[in-house]
């Protein structure tokens, strides 16, 4: 059986409305045996009472008011939802039939025509309520279903609302998650059309305003219907296992409602709920004791409204004025906990099965009865709460829509009127179609009430904005709904969006705003890396690549460094690549300096003393000039060592080959011209025409065999110099952490040509000085050249491979050592043998001796 709630004097017209007066329907068995009843309701909502009482009262101030519909009385019919679906189709088939009739007569009960429905309070009732009174074009006006799909006027032709759609909290919630930062973000949404495609709006719009990817969704859980504990529990289970800190939750109060009370069993807390509209300001989750879990809470909330009068007239009731009055005396039962004398209304009922753990209510009787002398004033109750007046508001401005309709309907006159094709091209307050009535609500929806001005577009839409409110503890314990920011937009692009960060309360340990990401921001030196199968905010952290740094917190990725740059130890930045090169500072350099000095000294020390005794036998001996010409070379092999230290330049590239490969040239010639002399000298002996020919030619063909040797390694150097002439190179591709500065030696083939030439002379020197070796002349001088030759080649042989497996600057000095190493072989065999004779065995240094007499005399 329906109880509606009528207003029982005469009536012109009546707006039906549908609030839920109470939380849900007792479920029953399934009635085999006895005929369907209508469920029985239970769990009085003072919330939706006072929105009734807002629909009375507007109605009420309409009748008074001489401005608007000044000769019509308006009445109403109001049946409770309970919440539920099938109580408002129920309702709505009964506003079209006039209670037990399948055919609509519009009409309501009492036999007065119906103008238009207000309400059906949830999105999923509306649904279904305006699914039917869309059949017939019968006008409805919603105050609380925020729903998206309400605004699509191809299934909803017929409905209208004062609440602006979800789409633009969507919207507003999406901005808001940016605008803190928060990357990692749950959802909970009620299992009906408003929580889940508030969700899904507002992914969509997360999508939307954020580059992809940025923002993802830890979980989405949606809260059953039909209370079932062990689904809460999997949701309770869901928001303790995530490490997301920020959750959005898209549900009315009465289906968030026994979801907190399990939340509040398992302790959960330092998380930030992000609340919707529907229970942002609820009386039945804004409890201090739920403070712990839910405290700090950011949500949303439509335009607040003051109505005048509501107070006094929500204070004007009494369950003795009418025994009927059925509801004013749950209401008083359940105010004051009592049980009215008489009264069938069963007191607070709960017949939901295991409810948050306590114990099944079923019919309760109150111990005590009701006296009717309770205070009113004094009850703490929602009811009564006038301070955030939203969907009541709402409710109000709903009832004002409906008559601002049925006003513009009565003002229509005849020239003016819009309809054609019935015989009147206006319709008559007194009798009208409901789809003429919708002409007026769709067409000319502009009106002014409480000094707000209210536009319904012909989506049946209204743009509000929101206020944006965070849950404070105040000063009496009590949970305050600090404005903290406003929201304005019209679901589009552009958008009004501020929040007072200062003032925002923050329900964690650190009281700050909390970071919200799947794991930890990737430090500078990483990169993120995709994990498979996972959203894309949980990501690895990556080390960059060596030679690739990137310097922000999570970067996607690594950048290489720019050109003679190379990252620094954790990739965090390029550093100039450290420069590589035999310098002349560095121990290596300054050691191998010293040492080709050195030689250079010992050289020229030599040399005095050669100029010193330059008469005596020994120097005179086998041509004094070619020994001066061997001392210069050397001195000129040693000095250039020093050209391979330093900063190679292109100059210095191409001097320190060419001067060594002369250098010893010079050096080889004379030791073969001293060589050959020996070896002639010797084959003189045996004929008379040989020992001619050596003293005429021989000194002249000593120096034929340099000069021509010089010539020829002059000729090979000019070419390699012009043809493919040796330059300075920046080596980046043997080292990555350094730049090599050394010498490309242009061409491989004209440098072994040139050192070839060197290598053939020395060949030469040390087969004429072997071959001489046994011969007694000239103080063994062959001998010692034979030796110094074999020093020779012993260097260089073992130079090469040491050569091609070293690289940088070692590759450098390995070549100064094989210089210096030959030239002080050389200087060592060649001239301190004679010096030793010179200097300290001076008697040894004549004529016969030096030429081998000696060891003919002493046969
Ligand atoms: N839209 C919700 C129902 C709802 C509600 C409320 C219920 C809203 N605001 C306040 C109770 C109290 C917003 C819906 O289902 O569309």
């Amino acid at each position: 059986d329906l109880r509606g709630y009528v207003e029982a004097e005469h009536t012109d017209h009546v707006i039906g409305g549908m609030f839920p007066m109470h939380f849900r329907t007792i479920l029953e068995e399934d009635p085999t045996s006895t005929p369907p009843m209508s469920p029985q309701c239970e769990g009085f909502n003072f919330r939706g009472y006072r929105w009734v009482k807002a629909m009375i009262l507007a109605i009420r101030h309409i009748n008074k008011d001489p401005d608007i519909l000044p000769n019509i009385t308006l009445g109403y019919q109001i049946y409770d939802t309970c919440y539920t679906m099938s109580k408002t189709v129920e309702n709505s088939l009964a506003f079209l039939t006039g209670q037990n009739e399948t055919t609509p007569v519009f009409r309501c009960s009492s036999g007065a025509p119906l103008a238009a429905v207000v309400g059906a309070g949830g999105s999923t009732l509306s649904i279904a309520s305006s699914r039917i009174l869309g059949l017939y074009y019968f006008p409805q006006v919603g105050y609380a279903s925020s729903s998206l799909l309400l605004s699509d006027k191809y299934q909803f032709p017929t409905y209208l609302r004062t609440i602006p759609s979800d789409n633009v909290q969507s919207q507003g919630m999406a901005i808001l998650v940016k605008h803190f930062g928060w990357k990692w973000v749950g959802t909970i949404a009620a299992d009906d059309d408003y929580g889940k495609y508030g969700v899904k709006a507002f992914k969509e719009k997360i999508e939307k305003i954020t580059r992809s990817g940025e923002i993802c969704i830890a979980f989405s859980e949606t809260i059953p219907k039909i209370y079932s504990r062990t689904k809460i529990q999997k949701v309770v289970e869901t928001v303790k296992d995530t490490n997301a800190t920020v959750i959005v939750v898209y549900s009315s109060d009465i289906d968030f409602h026994p979801l907190v009370e399990e939340f509040m069993i398992s302790n959960i807390s330092s998380k930030t709920w992000i609340a919707s509209e529907a229970w942002v300001t609820s009386a039945l989750i804004a409890r201090p004791e739920y403070f712990p879990l839910l405290g700090g809470a950011i949500g949303f909330g439509v335009r607040r409204g003051h109505i005048p009068g509501l107070k006094e007239f929500l204070l004007d009731i009494h369950p003795g004025r009418d025994p009927n009055d059925d509801l004013a005396i749950e209401f008083w039962q359940s105010a004051f906990n009592c049980t009215w004398p008489n009264a069938s209304i069963p007191y607070n009922t709960d017949n939901r099965k295991n409810v948050t753990g306590h114990e099944n209510r079923v019919n309760f009787t109150s111990d005590h009865f009701c006296t009717g002398e309770e205070n009113l004033e004094e009850l703490n109750n929602t009811y009564l709460d006038v301070s955030e007046l939203r969907i009541t508001y709402n409710v109000y401005k709903a009832v004002y829509a409906v008559a601002h309709g049925l006003h513009q309907l009565d003002l229509c006159t005849e020239d003016g009127g819009p309809f054609t094709g019935t015989s009147s091209r206006c319709a008559s307050i007194d009798e009208f179609e409901p789809w003429q009535l919708m002409y007026y609500m769709k067409n000319k929806m502009e009106f002014t009430v409480l000094n707000e001005t209210v536009h319904i577009d012909e989506k049946g839409d209204v743009y509000t904005p929101y206020d944006i409110l965070n849950w404070q503890m105040n000063g009496t314990n009590d949970i305050a709904f600090v404005n903290v920011g406003k929201f304005n937009s019209s679901g589009a692009e552009d958008y009004e969006f501020m929040v007072y960060n200062d003032s925002i309360f923050w329900n964690n340990p650190a009281a700050a705003n909390p970071r919200s990401t799947c794991n930890d921001n990737c430090q500078p030196g990483f990169r993120k890396g995709i994990q498979q199968g996972k959203p894309s905010c949980c990501y690895d952290c990556i080390k960059c690549a060596e030679g690739q740094f990137s310097n922000v917190t999570d970067a996607r990725e690594c950048n290489p460094c720019p050109e003679d740059y190379w990252s620094n130890a954790d990739r965090s930045g390029c550093l100039h690549k450290e420069v590589e090169f035999l310098a002349y500072e560095e121990a290596l350099g300054t050691t191998l300096i010293v040492l080709a000095v050195f030689g250079a000294c010992v050289v020229l020390s030599v040399t005095g003393v050669y100029i010193k005794h330059r008469n005596t036998a020994l120097v005179k001996a086998n041509d004094r000039e070619l020994s001066f010409l061997i001392q210069f070379s050397l001195v000129i092999t040693l000095m250039t060592s020093i050209l391979f230290i330093g900063k190679p330049v292109d100059w210095s590239c191409q001097s320190r080959q060419v001067s060594l490969a002369l250098g010893f040239s010079l050096c080889l010639s004379c030791v073969l011209g001293k060589t050959v002399m020996l070896l002639l000298t010797h084959l003189a002996k045996n004929s008379k025409v040989a020992e001619k020919a050596r003293m005429v030619f021989l000194p002249i063909f000593q120096k034929i065999i340099v000069l021509l040797s010089v010539l020829t390694e002059v000729g090979i150097c000019t070419a390699y110099l012009i043809l493919r002439p040796p330059r300075m190179n920046k080596n980046t591709q043997f080292l990555n952490v350094k730049i090599i500065f050394e010498c490309d030696e242009g061409s491989i083939i004209f440098l072994c040509v040139m050192f070839g030439f060197d290598v053939f002379l020395a060949i030469q020197c040390f087969l004429t000085a072997f071959i001489a070796r046994k011969l007694p002349n000239n103080f063994n001088e062959a001998k010692f050249v034979t030796f110094g030759m074999l020093v020779f080649f012993i260097v260089w042989i073992s130079f090469v491979p040491a050569y091609l497996s070293t690289r940088g600057k070692f590759k450098v000095a390995v070549e100064i050592f094989a210089i210096l190493a030959s030239s002080f072989g050389l200087l060592g065999c060649i001239f301190v043998p004679k010096c030793y004779i010179i200097l300290l065995k001076p008697l040894r240094n004549t004529e016969e001796i030096v030429h081998g007499k000696a060891a003919t005399n002493d046969k």
